[in-house]
């Protein structure tokens, strides 16, 4: 179902009319509210009324996750905090998380944008919604709460962990959606399987995924384990979380809500537009949101943008599922790191030469797995077994409690990582998306 055919049907020409109303409006707004884009802006003599046409956003720069690292906390924020009716923290940062603020009317429009997902794949208010993200300081499970709200569904604010009470509720209270991380459906269809439960006792037909990069042949297992139908749908935290992009029936790419959100696709290393037909990196303009507007954010996201017209009718364009990242975030259990964030912890211990590798897995009926490999000075790997021991623990504790992601630390021996003149690897992916 189309939840707003006024909007996501509306013409080619109404849309873009649409966009630059708004995109007036919203350089207005950081432009006087917000000190880095008055700056930015002033650097190269830019006013907001410079923009007489949509093309013209390219005269402006892109902003990075370095940029909002250094707006820690509230320097991003276009309004004054008593206009800020909510925060939520990004994961995946070195150090401090990105804080972002909504505004009563930003809450309303992510209701939206989660409610157009979400009837867009058939969910109405009949169903009955597991929510199995994360309700807390990241978006996952509130985005979606308020967008099943909107729509009248009941919802089962279940969040995430315990994954055998969630299989109780979602045969008990006869579940009809499960919105989770994708890696998570396949572990509890998995899950399922061994404890040998009838599907007859389930009620499931949708699932609505995302979150983290997965495949078709995920979908594949995932729809005949649970026998339902599985969605993608794409978001991040900076941008408003989920919401920025469904899919449809058509299962062919995901539909970007392009009234709330301009999109452009770059090369990431000569920021110029990506050739048509080639794959880029995601940048994104906020339209409407007040509390935490951005202009030409770089996502780091790397996918092909589809414009062609959807069989759905929905005139918003598409992007692919996301193929990768131009920068080394890593996503593991749905939680996003990078690497620099391990190597700090490692390297508040004396004893460990400059090596390591992060090794992830994922065993048939399991969940990813995190290994950190890391090389002991020479001097002390041979002599003291007691002290490798504590190293180890200590080490595993301190990550887990930075990372809030369970991980294994193995020592291994001074010289025993393969060294090679260029970059080393240090991240090894052996899953199987
Ligand atoms: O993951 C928001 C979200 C929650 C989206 C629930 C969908 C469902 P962040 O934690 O800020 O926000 O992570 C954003 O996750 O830049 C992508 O790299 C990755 N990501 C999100 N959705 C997808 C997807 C939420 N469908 C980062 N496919 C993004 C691949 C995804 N990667």
């Amino acid at each position: 179902m189309i939840l707003n055919p006024k909007l996501e049907t509306m013409s080619e020409n109404s849309l873009r009319q649409l966009q630059l109303e708004r995109l007036q409006a919203i350089l207005n707004r950081v432009y006087y509210n917000v000190e880095y884009y008055k700056t930015k802006f002033d650097e190269i003599k830019f006013l907001p009324e410079h923009l007489k046409t949509l093309n013209d956003l390219k005269k402006l720069p892109f902003t990075t996750k370095e940029d909002l690292k250094a707006a820690y906390p509230y320097k991003m924020f276009a309004v004054p905090l008593r206009d800020i009716v909510q925060l939520h923290t990004s994961t995946g940062s070195t150090g401090k998380p990105l804080v972002v603020g909504y505004t009563r009317n930003d809450l309303k429009h992510w209701a939206e944008l989660n409610a157009r997902g979400l009837a867009a794949v058939g969910v109405t208010q009949d169903d009955m919604i597991q929510i199995a993200y994360h309700y807390g300081m990241t978006t996952g499970g509130l985005g979606f709460h308020l967008g099943a709200n909107k729509l009248g569904a009941s919802i089962i604010p279940a969040s995430t962990g315990n994954s055998k009470k969630q299989i109780d509720i979602m045969i008990d209270y006869k579940t009809t959606v499960l919105a989770c991380a994708p890696s998570y459906a396949v572990y509890l269809a998995e899950l399922i399987e061994n404890m040998n439960i009838d599907l007859k006792n389930l009620y499931l037909r949708i699932g609505i995924f995302g979150s983290e990069p997965w495949s078709e042949k995920m979908r594949e297992t995932i729809e005949n384990k649970l026998k339902i139908k599985a969605y993608d749908v794409y978001g991040l935290t900076e941008i408003i979380g989920p919401g920025v992009a469904f899919e449809c029936p058509e299962k062919n790419g995901l539909h970007i809500n392009e009234d709330y959100f301009l999109v452009e696709l770059i090369n990431p290393n000569t920021l110029q537009p990506a050739k048509e037909g080639e794959a880029g990196e995601l940048v994104f303009t906020t339209l409407l949101k007040e509390g935490y507007p951005l202009i030409r954010y770089r996502t780091g996201d790397i996918a092909f943008l589809q414009k062609e017209k959807c069989r759905c009718g929905r005139i918003f364009a598409k992007i692919s599922r996301i193929y990768g990242r131009s920068d080394d975030m890593i996503i593991v259990k749905g939680v996003k790191l990078f690497p620099s964030q391990i190597e700090k912890i490692l390297f508040t211990e004396e004893n460990l030469a400059p090596h390591y590798q992060i090794v992830i897995k994922r065993e048939k009926n399991a969940l990813d797995e995190l290994e950190i490999k890391v090389e002991v000075l020479e001097e002390v790997f041979t002599d003291d077994v007691a002290g490798l021991t504590k190293l180890k623990d200590r080490l595993e504790k301190k990550l887990i409690s930075e990372l809030s992601l369970q991980c294994k630390v193995s020592l291994v021996e001074y010289n025993s990582i393969i060294r090679t003149d260029g970059k080393t690897k240090k991240v090894i992916d052996l899953r199987e998306l």
